[in-house]
């Protein structure tokens, strides 16, 4: 089977997908705004990095003061274009934008607040701490990275365990063993999922003060990174 690749294909069916097969995804982004009216500053900018239809767009913009300005960017025209459609329904008090281009280009400034939700996991890992210091370099004082990600435990037993518990809810969303295990080899060399650790250390090494996780279902967590 073919690598797994951003397509039309997957865009149309991506927000029941990510729903049904990321555990907490929807209480992911219902917290969202409580961090945003924390942090989310006057006339700055709030970035979402690898923002697929916008749902995190969304979210956050509930939160946040009129005067910011939202940008998301995804290097998928096909996510771009319903992630277009959706904002223009649901954003009418910020000013938005949406940019198709790599995340690993993307100049992060002004800004009080970044998202980067299940996008780090398909940056290479040799390339996720260039992105991440280039987040914290571009953050105000004050500001906040919030980064979920799917996760890997170093303990086997932990990771066997908590593979099984997203095995069986995916199961229970209606995905058949055959779907899960065609979907898992296509992305294979795609997504690779680090230790909570990993993150916390690569976080630090990056340049943010403080840093915790905030949401964890099975193997899936949100951290808060916090720049001082
Ligand atoms: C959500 N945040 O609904 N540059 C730009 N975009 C990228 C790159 C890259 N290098 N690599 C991947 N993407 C969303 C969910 S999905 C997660 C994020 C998932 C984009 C890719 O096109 C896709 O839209 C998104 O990152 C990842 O909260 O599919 O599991």
């Amino acid at each position: 089977m073919d690598g797994f690749v951003f397509d039309d294909s997957v865009a149309t069916v991506f927000d029941d997908m990510i729903r049904r097969s990321v555990p907490g995804y929807a209480m992911t982004l219902s917290l969202m705004p409580f961090i945003a009216k924390r942090h989310a500053q006057e006339q700055t900018r709030i970035y979402d990095l690898g923002c697929s239809l916008g749902a995190g767009l969304v979210a956050i913009a509930n939160g946040s003061p009129e005067s910011t300005s939202l940008i998301g960017i995804d290097n998928s025209q096909s996510m771009l274009d319903r992630c277009n459609a959706n904002l223009t329904q649901a954003i009418d008090k910020q000013a938005w934008e949406l940019r198709c281009a790599d995340i690993l280009d993307t100049p992060i400034e002004n800004a009080s607040v970044v998202l980067l939700n299940f996008t780090l996991q398909f940056i290479p890992v040799e390339r996720r701490l260039e992105l991440l210091r280039s987040i914290a370099s571009g953050l105000n004082p004050g500001g906040v990275l919030l980064l979920s990600e799917k996760v890997r435990f170093s303990d086997p037993k932990t990771q066997q365990e908590l593979f099984d518990l997203h095995h069986d809810f995916k199961r229970y969303n209606g995905y058949s063993d055959l779907e899960i295990s065609q979907k898992r080899s296509s992305l294979d060399n795609v997504l690779i999922a680090e230790t909570i650790e990993d993150h916390k250390a690569r976080l630090s090494d990056a340049g943010f003060d403080h840093c915790e996780t905030w949401l964890q279902c099975f193997n899936f967590v949100s951290m808060l990174a916090i720049k001082a």
